[in-house]
């Protein structure tokens, strides 16, 4: 699979395409709408997320419900832009017009935290403007989108269900081990910050509300299962060929994640081996696994076991109690740029994840299984799985 996305945070739209997926993969506006809903969803978003709408059009590749075999195209459009038109145009606007709008004053107190200052320094500009309308999370949407058709791929050929949560939120931890599955997002999406239990997302909730009050800004971590994953996607032989080094690549991706694990992942070096693995028993069902601590991956590829990933989400670097920084026109000390921010953002990172383990998982999947049509994938992936290797 190939994917792309392209489009700045208060141009005219997002685009993103997806090419290499067969024929025949259900897909409506509705089903990408509702996943960009979902990204909207969470206590301590800012103003934005009540004022603008995501307007999804797809552009190609789609016809009817189903892919069609070519180029996926989405076009996600920004409601936002008429008030954009002259700052975001792509062609060249009378300067004195753009000397007149305040919305076009440079921005040039980059804010620690951001892309701004080393974009700026790389790309040769003097302010931050054309650093912080790419480097800004608006490009999730553009994800979630080709998410939306990844995880539909991915659950008609091989069955595979993804459903993430909010494990962590600043001071306030869930519960460890309790594991969500399909059955509860409607519930889960019903939480103010997608956490299934109910003392741990009132002490979330609260957070949120502390530090909305205090001029601040909270990370946190969530955690993404992928349900019925089969065994052997990703591969031991080559290290840019395994499933846990691209989930880790994928995840680390998103705007404000820094850093990842894979299972256990960082608790694994705090225990001895006796303790840190998985035992593999025989029983009734076929031969299974004691325990899910490697978040099913070994060596590269999939166990056919839960696969789980986290990912740790930074705060928000648009702190309304401005962090200081240099006007680089100047040189003199300045508080960073700040206009509006999120407090928080770590349910909607949670949606974006679901979105970038479907990209990558549909990518395996096509990998391993191929077919120009979901029929062929299928029977690809059931004549696999009936194989006596995997029984
Ligand atoms: C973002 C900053 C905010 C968020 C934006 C991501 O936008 P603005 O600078 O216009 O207030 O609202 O997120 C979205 C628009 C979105 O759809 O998620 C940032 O700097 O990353």
């Amino acid at each position: 699979l190939r994917w792309l996305t392209a489009g700045e945070s208060h141009g005219r739209a997002l685009v993103a395409t997806l090419e290499g997926l067969p024929a025949g993969v259900p897909i409506t506006t509705e089903m990408v709408a509702d996943h960009l809903a979902r990204r909207r969803l969470g206590h301590g978003r800012g103003a934005r997320m009540k004022f603008e709408r995501d307007e999804v059009t797809f552009l190609g590749g789609v016809r009817h419900g189903l892919t069609l075999g070519s180029p996926v195209a989405i076009m996600v459009g920004n409601t936002e832009w008429p008030k954009w038109e002259q700052v975001m145009a792509a062609d060249p606007v009378d300067p004195e017009i753009l000397a007149g709008l305040a919305r076009n004053a440079p921005l040039t107190r980059p804010r620690p935290g951001h892309a701004d200052l080393a974009g700026m320094r790389k790309y040769g500009f003097d302010e931050a403007r054309p650093v912080l309308e790419r480097a800004s999370a608006r490009e999730t949407a553009a994800r979630v989108a080709l998410g939306a058709v990844a995880r539909s791929y991915v659950k008609e050929t091989a069955g595979i269900e993804i459903v993430s949560h909010v494990v962590e939120l600043a001071g306030a931890k869930a519960p460890q081990g309790v594991y969500p599955t399909p059955a509860d997002v409607e519930r889960l999406d019903a939480d103010p910050v997608r956490c299934l239990d109910a003392d741990a997302s009132k002490a979330m909730v609260a957070e949120i509300d502390q530090a909305h009050k205090d001029g601040d800004t909270l990370g946190g971590v969530v955690e993404v299962l992928a349900y019925d994953v089969p065994v052997g996607l990703g591969s031991h032989v080559h290290g840019d060929r395994k499933l846990d080094a691209r989930l880790a690549g994928a995840l680390m991706g998103i705007q404000a994640i820094k850093g990842v694990e894979i299972g256990d992942g960082f608790e694994l070096a705090r225990v001895p081996g006796s303790k840190a693995h998985d035992e593999i028993v025989n029983t009734d069902e076929g031969i299974r696994r004691t325990s899910g601590r490697s978040g099913g991956t070994e060596g590269g590829l999939s166990t056919g076991e839960l696969l789980r990933v986290r990912a740790a989400m930074k705060p928000i670097a648009t702190v309304p109690h401005a962090l200081r920084t240099v006007d680089v026109t100047t040189g003199e000390a300045a508080p960073a740029h700040h206009q509006r921010s999120d407090v928080s953002a770590v349910p909607a990172a949670g949606i974006v994840a679901e979105a970038m383990v479907a990209l990558v998982l549909a990518d395996a999947v096509a990998e391993k299984f191929g077919g120009d049509s979901v029929t062929e994938t299928r029977r690809n992936v059931r004549s696999y799985l009936d194989s006596p290797a995997i029984r």
